[in-house]
């Protein structure tokens, strides 16, 4: 990012009433998290996309909870990193600030953001096969595969599998947000992945000024406003620096 970038990002916030922050696994990657398209992004030979995949949930319900209780036990160890703080705190300084994130990990909430749409669920959470009933995970490892619910009712975890439908009502709520605002930070995703890929394209529709931060170009770069290099850790606090 050059200093006239990170100037002219600025202005955009400076003169932002609403404000979009979507976010993808690599908001989390300074936070330890592997990332799903990093070279680090197979578990047992299998790429992530196939063992976060519906088939595979709907072939074999244990081999699914072990990717995913192996994941929660990568991540009971991490924390927040400066991007998430940083948005956590900016969320207070603008009329309208909702974090939009295709990540699982919880992580913004951990820092502190109060308004966030998880596109894609929460790896904390189990849900009940039959019921759809909604439970707090306990702590991983967890004892049994798969964890039960009650009266024994198997529970999958609380996540949007590739292959599945988003949950009724966030991405909706995404959309109705990212055709309001203002600006529209896009933190750490390749954007290859849909419906939720369509929200920045959505916050561009609608005239506002899209901003990509991100070591590398992606699928969404040609269609944005700015396209900002480098780490989310370095760059998002520096966005908000004593942003009025
Ligand atoms: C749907 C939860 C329709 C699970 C996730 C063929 C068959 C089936 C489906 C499809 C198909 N072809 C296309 C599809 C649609 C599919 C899709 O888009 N596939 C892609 C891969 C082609 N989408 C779906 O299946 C969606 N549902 O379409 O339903 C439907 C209609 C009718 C009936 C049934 C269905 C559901 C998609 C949801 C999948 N679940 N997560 C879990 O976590 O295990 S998505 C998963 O990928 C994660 O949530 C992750 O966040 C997300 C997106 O990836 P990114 O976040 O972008 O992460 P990625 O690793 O790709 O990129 C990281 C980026 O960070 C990189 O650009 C890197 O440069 C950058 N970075 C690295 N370090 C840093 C950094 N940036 C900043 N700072 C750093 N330090």
């Amino acid at each position: 990012m050059t200093e006239e970038q990170c100037r002219q990002a600025r202005r955009y916030l400076a003169q932002a009433k609403r404000v979009v922050a979507f976010t993808g696994a690599g908001i989390s990657a300074e936070s330890g998290v592997p990332t799903f398209r990093g070279s680090d992004a197979t578990w047992k030979g299998i790429p992530a996309a196939v063992a976060s995949s519906i088939g595979l949930l709907e072939q074999d319900l244990t081999t699914a909870w072990e990717w995913f209780d192996y994941r929660r036990t990568l991540l009971k160890a991490v924390s927040p990193n400066a991007a998430h703080i940083a948005l956590a705190q900016a969320e207070k300084r603008f009329a309208e600030f909702l974090v939009v994130t295709q990540n699982v990990d919880g992580l913004h909430q951990k820092a502190g953001s109060a308004r966030v749409v998880e596109l894609h669920g929460n790896i904390w959470r189990g849900r009940g096969l039959r019921s759809g009933r909604r439970y707090d995970l306990p702590a991983a490892p967890l004892p049994a595969l798969p964890p039960r619910g009650d009266g024994d009712e198997p529970l999958r975890p609380d996540v949007v599998l590739f292959g599945e439908m988003l949950p009724a009502g966030a991405f909706e709520e995404a959309e109705i947000a990212a055709a309001r605002c203002d600006a529209c930070l896009v933190i750490g995703t390749s954007g290859v992945v849909y419906p939720a890929a369509l929200i920045p394209l959505a916050a561009r529709d609608a005239g506002a000024a899209v901003i990509e931060i991100n070591p590398e170009a992606t699928d969404l770069t040609p269609h944005l406003t700015l396209s900002l290099r480098g780490r989310a850790g370095d760059i998002v606090p520096r966005l908000f620096e004593d942003v009025a």
